[in-house]
């Protein structure tokens, strides 16, 4: 598989004597609110979104610089996505953002000549409409969250080791040391079933 690097600003905090992701939850509460996403494609036999994920990582750019938003962590799969987002103070918008994200990557796809489905208003339809939403509450929640998505591909049986997915923030986190490289998920599993994935 390509590698590919997420390059947003993402900057993840120090790391604590376990090893894992710690993220100063009072810096992200004085932003704005901080919110876990999963957002996914109709067809879930799909590959689209590590296909074309410059296309996918290209939205995700224009989407921030239209409105500024913090990217804590992000892991892209298959046809399916995790991400923590930061928003400014009292900015509640992220549905607008993630509107013109999964609008900027359908036209990018259809523009480069493959055959985007269309629903029976003409529209693109190759994201689910709803997503699943959950505002963190507290460091350990961020936590949990952050490990969640750093675990994610594994939890997938995409790879065997957390290193081996490149489409992930947890090569960055490993640069600042917040996780050693063979980090393997920790005792923070999270329960099944409350992630929308
Ligand atoms: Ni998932």
């Amino acid at each position: 598989m390509k590698r590919s690097v997420i390059r947003d600003n993402i900057k993840p905090h120090a790391s604590n004597r376990r090893g894992t992701a710690v993220v100063l939850y009072r810096r992200n509460h004085i932003a704005g609110g901080t919110y876990f996403f999963t957002i996914t494609l109709k067809n879930r036999t799909s590959t689209f979104l590590v296909d074309h994920i410059d296309g996918l990582l290209h939205a995700i750019r224009s989407a921030k610089r239209a409105r500024p938003f913090r990217i804590d962590a992000l892991v892209i799969l298959s046809e399916h996505l995790h991400a923590i987002w930061t928003l400014p103070p009292g900015d509640h918008d992220y549905s607008g953002r993630w509107r013109a994200i999964k609008a900027q990557f359908s036209r990018s796809i259809a523009k480069s000549g493959i055959d985007v489905h269309r629903n029976a208003k003409g529209e693109y339809d190759l994201w689910q409409r709803r997503f699943w939403e959950h505002t963190i509450r507290d460091d350990t929640d961020m936590e949990r969250h952050v490990n969640y998505i750093h675990f994610n591909p594994v939890k997938h049986a995409w790879v065997t080791r957390v290193r081996d997915w490149p489409h992930s923030t947890f090569h960055r986190y490993v640069r600042v040391g917040a996780y050693s490289l063979d980090w393997a998920g920790g005792s923070t599993e999270p329960e099944a079933g409350v992630y929308g994935e």
